[in-house]
């Protein structure tokens, strides 16, 4: 049955060229085109015909997805085993630099050397660490503290930790409890810059620990234009499960650029970027609290804040999450990881007409995601709206609550994530956008075309009229944008017409 109606449209097809070939009236080409549609609605409406198929030889097959917006995980530390030196104290005292090879287990250790320890291998420490004086440097190899260690004298930046390597100083935990890491930095002039790990949650396995290290550096972080601070500190955890605890970092009135009261501590990786506290530009401190996942702290003003979309474009959807990258004459227009662009608006939650800011040429990647980029003013709930050449403008179920630096929302999960419930199901419990809504009665083809929320025969007869022009390329018309506008376009357009698909809007 499905291959009749493709014989059916690739003769009508043949005729139509044939038309065009030998320069026929205008009345005439509109009369076969209203046969043409009378027809296919009869076709449509008769039991057996109302699925169409695509053919095999469609072009779905050479578009795999090639995007991945996973981020690479982060080197997990290990504690190994350690040759134990016994119960006493070492003492680095000397008058130059000093170094520690091994890996070695120590129990007590004394800092007492101006010019310094290096530590050339990992060591772990658990009796006590006394911070006379003189900077621990730890480069690529990592200290460990034992779950009972504790740190003794008077820690400060010519008496600390320096984990700007590779490295951590990393802490075992047994249970709850606090910690304040001594470490700081050694790049220009020394700077103390501790970090005080509170946890207030969580199950402890073997060798359960949470490693710190440092730079003193902007987070390579391209919405800070503001203020932000020359400092960032990541934090990562092994073997503790049900995790929570609370974090205070203490920077230095130099590390700031900007406006210090501006600053916010957030966690910028990995992403979503999560916004903690207002900075205590008293104290200098950021403090970050119920925290259940670590990562990159800092503090900033980001400029943007971020809302993080996932849809899908019903007639460029391909399956397996996965959308054609819509085709201009020779090749994909905007890339081949990259569907088409949207524009994407903010509604005011109580009168929609209000539209609160507008981002346009957003980009919608192949396997659906789309990040709009916002001036960080913009807080509170908005409608979040999506506009596309030939889809359908759809709309958040309900308000969106923007109040962090990013978050997320995805259209595509059920049918009640838009207004109205007005997406289309493409299969394997995936939603997308309706197809077909491009033009209106006031702009006829070839005039550009403006949208009305309908989708009808008015939008039929502009992708009919471009197919007859032989269009192709990056063509609005081209709803399912393989670059050529064809009759499957215009059927896709009449099916959703036939569906009675209009915008629903609050
Ligand atoms: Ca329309
Ligand atoms: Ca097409």
């Amino acid at each position: 049955m499905v291959n009749n109606i493709y014989i059916f449209i690739h003769t009508f097809t043949i005729l139509l060229y044939i038309c065009r070939l030998i320069k026929v009236f205008r009345i005439v080409k509109i009369a076969v085109l209203n046969l043409f549609i009378f027809l296919l609605f009869i076709l449509v409406w008769l039991p057996g015909y109302a699925e169409i198929v695509k053919p095999a030889a469609d072009r779905d097959e050479i578009f795999p997805d090639t995007v991945s917006h996973e981020h690479a995980p982060s080197p997990t530390p290990l504690i190994g085993t350690f040759n134990s030196l016994g119960s006493g104290t070492f003492i680095f005292a000397g008058t130059t630099p000093q170094s520690v090879t091994g890996p070695n287990g120590f129990a007590n250790v004394t800092i007492n050397n101006a010019n310094g320890l290096a530590v050339n291998s990992e060591t772990r420490i658990d009796g006590i660490l006394t911070l006379t004086t003189g900077l621990v440097t730890l480069g690529a190899n990592n200290l460990v503290l034992g779950s009972t260690a504790t740190v003794a004298g008077t820690p400060s930046a010519s008496s600390m930790i320096v984990p700007t390597g590779t490295g951590q100083l990393m802490k075992i935990f047994s249970s709850t409890g606090s910690f304040t890491y001594p470490v700081g930095d050694n790049t220009g002039a020394a700077e103390y810059t501790p970090v005080t790990l509170a946890i207030t949650a969580g199950s402890f396995g073997t060798n359960a620990n949470v490693g710190v290290n440092l730079a003193n550096l902007k987070y390579p972080y391209d919405s800070v234009a503001g203020s932000y601070l020359n400092r960032y500190w990541t934090l990562t955890q092994q073997n503790i499960t049900g995790f929570a605890c609370n974090l205070t970092f203490q920077y230095k009135p130099a590390d700031v650029v900007g406006t210090e009261a501006q600053l916010y501590c957030e966690k910028v990786n990995p992403l979503p970027i999560v916004e903690y506290n207002a900075t205590n530009p008293v104290t200098h401190q950021l403090t970050a609290t119920g925290v259940n996942t670590l990562g990159t702290f800092t503090g900033n003003r980001a400029q943007y804040k971020y809302v993080n979309l996932k849809l899908f474009l019903e007639e460029m959807y391909i399956g397996a999450g996965t959308m054609r990258a819509a085709w201009d004459i020779s090749g994909p227009k905007w890339g081949a990881s990259i569907a088409d662009h949207l524009t994407v608006e903010l509604h005011d939650p109580v009168t929609y007409s209000l539209i609160r800011y507008t981002a346009n040429d957003v980009v919608l990647s192949t396997t659906g995601n789309a990040t709009v980029t916002i001036p960080r003013a913009f807080s509170g709930n908005y409608y979040v709206t999506i506009k596309h050449r030939s889809s359908l403008e759809t709309v958040t179920a309900l308000p969106v609550l923007i109040t962090t630096p990013s978050l997320s929302y995805d259209y595509s999960t059920t049918i009640s994530k838009a207004y109205g419930n007005n997406l289309k199901s493409l299969g394997g419990g995936v939603y997308g956008l309706y197809s077909g809504d491009l033009s209106s009665a006031s702009t006829p083809y070839p005039a550009a075309p403006v949208k009305d929320g309908v989708i009808d025969l008015l939008d039929n007869y502009y992708i009919y009229s471009s197919f007859l022009n032989g269009d192709y390329g990056y063509k609005v018309a081209d709803l399912n944008g393989d670059g050529v506008v064809d009759l499957m376009d215009a059927y896709l357009a009449y099916t959703n017409f036939l569906l009675g698909i209009y915008a629903i809007t609050p």
